[in-house]
């Protein structure tokens, strides 16, 4: 057998599989649904099949966050902290600076993480405030990181700068099902974030889309949200999967608890969907046991967000994912060359 010395946090470089001929598969809800009542073992080996062939299974692609903007939001997102509608005691917070931002990202970078995200509590950036940003991705990627933003909506002139900047990724969370939303989100349409997602795609930006689970939605409504991903052509370069954080003043603050192995098979319908993305284990890890997790990879996860905060709330601090990842023979990998 051949044995893998783990060279924790010296980063390895992996060229990213493309998207399959197979992307432009259209999924239905129903097949969805009856992939996520699987019996558990088969679906994680179906999952963990179809993972070894497009990913080395020990690799993890390690993303960490930087709120350059809290609180405030003019959008009533039933989840978020960080909605105007809701009193969850985040202070707003003005724009960070941009050596503020440069210092996070050099920090991130020393304790291995290949992906920077930065974050805004926003419905949609203004023009100065999309200029602002634009600076931070082009100092961020001096540096050598993949670089990520999540600012709302934007405008196609706002996506043409964010191309011209140099950006990597633009993450646009769907969230739920078209079904669901409508219960979670009144300030705006799902066809909205459709829109964004389409301007992003065609400006040649990767696109980061995924959403959230255990918000009280049906298993149909759970399938549906994947559903709706994986039948974006091509579907997400990385999918986002997090476990609802409930956060007190917040309409989903006591939201019941979603069964870990729910949120296990959805990772590996997400990984059985989307072949070639990367699935990260997302916001929800802090509250997460080692065991959950570790399923999670084993379903096919193969990133997760790295560092002690996500936007408003924690994240395992570094020292714990590192032992797990050792635990586990894993190893941080970036697509950057
Ligand atoms: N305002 C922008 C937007 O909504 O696209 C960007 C920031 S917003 C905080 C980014 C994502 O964070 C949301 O789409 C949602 O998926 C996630 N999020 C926010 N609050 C969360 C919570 N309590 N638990 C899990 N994920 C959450
Ligand atoms: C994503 O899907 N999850 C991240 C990132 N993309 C922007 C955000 C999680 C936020 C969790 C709540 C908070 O910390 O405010
Ligand atoms: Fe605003 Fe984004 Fe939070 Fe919704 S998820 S309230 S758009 S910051």
């Amino acid at each position: 057998m051949q044995t893998q010395t783990v060279t924790i946090f010296r980063t390895r470089k992996q060229t990213a599989p493309a998207n399959p001929p197979g992307a432009a598969r259209r999924w239905s809800v129903g097949e969805i649904a009856e992939l996520l009542k699987l019996p558990f073992a088969d679906l994680l080996y179906r999952a963990q099949q179809i993972h070894r062939e497009h990913f080395d299974p020990n690799a993890v692609q390690l993303s960490t966050l930087l709120s350059v903007k809290s609180g405030g939001c003019s959008e009533d997102c039933g989840f978020c902290p960080q909605s105007a509608f809701h009193s969850a005691g985040v202070e707003n917070q003005a724009m960070l600076r941009l050596e503020t931002v440069v210092q996070a990202a050099r920090a991130a970078q020393q304790e291995g993480a290949g992906r920077f995200c930065m974050g805004a509590a926003w419905r949609e950036p203004s023009d100065a405030e999309l200029a602002s940003v634009a600076e931070m991705v082009r100092s961020v990627r001096d540096l050598g990181m993949e670089t990520c933003v999540t600012l709302g909506m934007l405008r196609e002139e706002h996506v043409a700068q964010l191309r011209a900047a140099g950006l990597d990724y633009y993450n646009h969370n769907l969230d739920t099902a078209p079904e669901f939303y409508g219960e979670i989100i009144t300030t705006r349409d799902y066809q909205d974030r459709l829109d964004t997602l389409e301007r992003v795609r065609r400006a040649g930006i990767n696109i980061c889309s995924g959403g959230i689970v255990g918000m009280g939605e049906t298993l149909e409504q759970r399938a549906g949200l994947i559903a709706q991903l994986a039948n974006l052509d091509p579907y997400p370069e990385s999918v986002p999967i997090n476990n609802l954080v409930k956060v007190e003043g917040t309409p989903l603050g006591d939201a019941p608890d979603l069964d870990p192995l729910d949120f296990v098979r959805t990772i590996a319908v997400a990984r059985i969907t989307m072949p070639g993305a990367r699935v990260r284990l997302s916001a929800g890890r802090q509250q997460m046991s080692d065991t959950v997790q570790a399923l999670c990879f084993l379903a096919g996860a193969n990133s997760m967000f790295y560092g002690e905060r996500l936007l408003t709330t924690g994240n395992p601090d570094v020292e714990h994912d590192r032992a797990l990842l050792d635990k586990l023979g894993m190893y941080p990998f970036t697509e950057k060359t």
